[in-house]
């Protein structure tokens, strides 16, 4: 029990638990053990004392009457939804059985933990089973909806470093934020950026329509989806042909200057203009401003990597400042994913020693394939763990999931919030906690800060962790590894390096009282990590060329792959940056197109977390009901009015919204935005048409890279 007394208010030091590159420190605040109001914790430089639209009543999240409370079993047809309460002991035996029945029969590769971000810590995240799967000897899964193709390019560039501080935005004078809508996905770096903008920087954004954060920017530049290889590799022509190049910090730390200037030759700007419809003027003028201007920063945002081209893309991006050497300013480089430097014993986290020797991995996009027997795997999937994800919804060729998951055969386990899309199939449904109800420790992608979440209040019901839950499956299991008995706070407190000297200083008891700390890297006004090269690539210097790419070829980095050996060996790649044309273009498939001429981007939900919130009202009164974003041109050439309900469809199937007829978008574009569940929606949701073609490495989704059509309805 915490210690409370009826009627006390208290405070607890909480850490947001979505997977958000903000990470927010908050302040939980309870009254005789109920959450009352949960802030942003002012003293964190990002947080800065506020959060989004998302979290600012975080406790009415907590208390949302449809929650799920008890283990259930389901008593309907798949699907239908109906479930009847069931104790912790039956859920746990019917687990133990039916996984046990399909490794008899099958193998234990038959089972396939499946999850992802729903919950970001450290403890109850990303990683939480797999020691519990890799013990069992269940298929690995391989986790890449998102990131996994930019950091694959990030490491075969400048090898495994965090690059710029988001705090050293302050200091920039040119900020390019690239295929990221920070108004909605990055809050709190957006704060920071606009900080420089009053104080004169200039704010360019790169994006195929103009979003929230386009309409705040200085300069909005629009390509056509999936074509920023075109556009970055006219950069590299423009910068290196203009004579534009730090010489002097080129043949210092950088490898393959002459082999990246013959690639970028052929890239004038005319040419780039034709395949990715930015003005040959404009990528002059982009190209020419960002290199002379001195602490000019690049914020790539995740969206750039879902395309064929997009990894070959960010390694052309990622090349940019070392031409340039913006490498030595603060505020220069390029903002990517720091979760390199927080220092922790991945090893402890996902056990791959776990693993038996040559246990097949299946990836996560590929879950229709997988289930409806497409993929012809041996043996097939015969049961499944849903956990901290929502496929139904988030990946891809969805309907073909739903395909699969109806199958009578499979037993499906699925642990959650609320009744969700994926859900609807468990054979078996867990409940599970939220942030406030347990105790955790958030890494970040976005900043460099570790940040505590202390539990707040009691347990809701029967609701537990996913620590938890997988204490219980281990136990039921026999497992006897120590770290299945290990509370949270003992888990988080092990799988820190504190002998890093990134942690001198810090131990539980600074967090206990502070709630965050900031690894030691060095001050963000002044910090420039690569001023003086010290790149951890394999030449030890940027690699425009890249030896790793030609031999040992594609690979998914950890943690997205908790098999680190198994990174190697992948299909080869080109050593050099590049363009790639998207698979689904009207010019690169023009047979598809001449049935599904649009092309669709699905970014994220102002007021949603991909799926999450987007069952409650108050979010959907502020994000408003699924819009399909239309130029004026392709509405009228179809009929379709403003606020007409219209189908989006292609091969794969279909859903539907509420037309936006808007110069938002250009011709040729559509735009639905993510998360919708299609029970709630008018029909469908948007995962539906979107392909599960891995992008050019790290197996990348290719969510920006589909065809469709619209009709409007009726
Ligand atoms: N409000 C909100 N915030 C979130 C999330 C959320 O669901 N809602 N999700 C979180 C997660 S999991 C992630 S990964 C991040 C993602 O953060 P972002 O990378 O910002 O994600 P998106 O909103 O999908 O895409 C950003 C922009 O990229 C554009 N875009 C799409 N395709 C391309 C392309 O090929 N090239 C270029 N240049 N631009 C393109 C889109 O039009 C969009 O405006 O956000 C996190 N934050
Ligand atoms: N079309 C399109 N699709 C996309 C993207 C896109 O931009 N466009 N973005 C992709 C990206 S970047 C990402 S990251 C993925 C995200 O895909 P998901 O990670 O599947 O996204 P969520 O909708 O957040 O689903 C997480 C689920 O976990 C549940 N959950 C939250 N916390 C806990 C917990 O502590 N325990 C348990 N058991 N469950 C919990 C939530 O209720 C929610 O239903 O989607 C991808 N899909
Ligand atoms: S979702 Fe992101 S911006 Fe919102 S509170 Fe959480 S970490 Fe902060
Ligand atoms: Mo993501």
């Amino acid at each position: 029990m915490l210690e409370e007394t009826a009627a006390e208010t208290r405070t607890h030091l909480g850490a947001c638990p979505h997977d958000c590159p903000d990470t927010c420190a908050m302040v939980y605040t309870t009254e005789a053990g109920r959450l009352v109001s949960v802030k942003g914790n002012a003293e964190h430089p990002m947080t800065r004392g506020s959060l989004c639209v998302k979290v600012k009543d975080f406790e009415k999240h907590h208390y949302n009457p449809d929650r799920l409370m008890h283990p259930m079993k389901r008593v309907g047809p798949k699907g239908e939804g109906k479930f009847e309460r069931i104790s912790w002991d039956e859920a746990l035996d019917t687990i133990f059985e039916r996984f046990a029945e399909a490794a008899r029969a099958h193998g234990p590769e038959a089972i396939l933990p499946y999850s992802y971000l729903g919950n970001e810590g450290l403890v109850q995240g990303l990683t939480v089973g797999d020691a519990f799967f890799n013990k069992l000897g269940a298929t690995v899964a391989e986790k890449t909806f998102c990131g996994s193709g930019s950091c694959t390019a990030w490491l075969l560039t400048n090898g495994p470093t965090n690059g710029t501080d988001p705090l050293s935005f302050t200091q920039s004078k040119y900020i390019v934020i690239w295929g990221c809508n920070s108004v909605s996905t990055n809050l709190h770096h957006w704060h920071i950026v606009k900080d420089a903008q009053r104080n004169g920087a200039k704010v360019v954004v790169i994006d195929p329509y103009r979003s929230r954060t386009a309409k705040e920017a200085d300069w909005h530049i629009m390509p056509r989806p999936g074509t920023d290889g075109a556009l970055a590799m006219a950069m590299i022509h423009v910068i290196i042909n203009g004579n534009l190049c730090d010489m002097d910090y080129v043949e210092k730390y950088t490898v393959g200057f002459e082999q990246l200037k013959e690639r970028a030759a052929p890239f004038t700007p005319e040419y780039a203009e034709t395949l990715c419809g930015v003005k040959a003027e404009d990528i002059r003028m982009l190209a020419h401003e960002y290199a002379t201007t001195r602490n000019a920063a690049l914020r790539p945002g995740i969206a750039v990597e879902r395309s064929a081209g997009g990894s070959q893309a960010l390694r052309a991006i990622f090349s940019l400042p070392a031409l340039t050497g913006s490498w030595k300013d603060p505020g220069g480089g390029v903002y990517q994913m720091p979760l390199w430097e927080f220092p922790v014993h991945w090893d402890r986290v996902c056990r791959p020693d776990l693993i038996p020797e040559g246990t097949r991995t299946i990836n996560v996009l590929k879950l229709g394939e997988a289930l409806t027997g497409e993929a012809g795997l041996n043996p097939g999937v015969h049961a499944l763990m849903v956990y901290n994800c929502n496929p139904v919804s988030q990946s891809t060729d969805t309907d073909k999931i739903v395909r699969g998951l109806e199958r009578e055969d499979l037993f499906t386990v699925v642990s959650e919030h609320f009744l969700t899309d994926t859900a609807r199939y468990a054979d078996i449904l867990l409940p599970a906690t939220m942030a406030a109800e347990h105790d955790d420790m958030m890494f970040s992608w976005g900043h460099f800060f570790f940040t505590l979440n202390e539990k707040a209040i009691e347990t809701p019901g029967e609701c537990v962790s996913n620590a938890e839950l997988f204490r219980r499956l281990a136990k039921r299991f026999g497992f006897k590894e120590p770290q299945f008995s290990m509370s949270e706070k003992e888990l988080m407190e092990w799988y820190i390096d504190w002998s890093s000297p990134k942690m001198a200083g810090c131990d539980m008891d600074y967090f206990r009282q502070h709630g965050f700390w900031r690894i030691a890297v060095g001050d963000p006004s002044t910090r420039t990590p690569h001023a003086e090269g010290g790149f951890p690539t394999p030449s030890g210097k940027v690699e425009f060329y890249s030896e790793t790419a030609a031999t040992t070829g594609n690979f998914v980095a950890p943690p997205f792959r908790q098999m680190y050996e198994a990174m190697q060996g992948g299909e080869k790649l080109d050593p050099l940056p590049g363009y790639v044309a998207p698979y689904e273009r009207p010019e690169t498939a023009p047979d598809k197109a001449q049935k599904y001429p649009l092309n669709i981007v699905s970014p994220k939900s102002h007021a949603f977390l991909n799926s999450q919130y987007a069952n409650e009202e108050r979010k959907i009164a502020v994000q408003g009901e699924q819009a399909i974003l239309i130029n004026p041109a392709d509405a009228l050439s179809r009929g379709v009015s403003e606020g007409a309900l219209v189908r989006v469809f292609n091969d794969r199937g279909q859903f539907h919204g509420a037309a936006r007829v808007t110069e938002d978008v250009p011709a040729g574009l559509v735009v639905a935005s993510l998360g919708y569940w299609r029970t709630l929606n008018r029909g469908g949701a948007v995962n539906i048409i979107s392909s599960s073609a891995y992008g050019g490495m790290g197996h990348s989704p290719t969510y920006s890279d589909n065809l469709v059509e619209v009709h409007a309805v009726g």
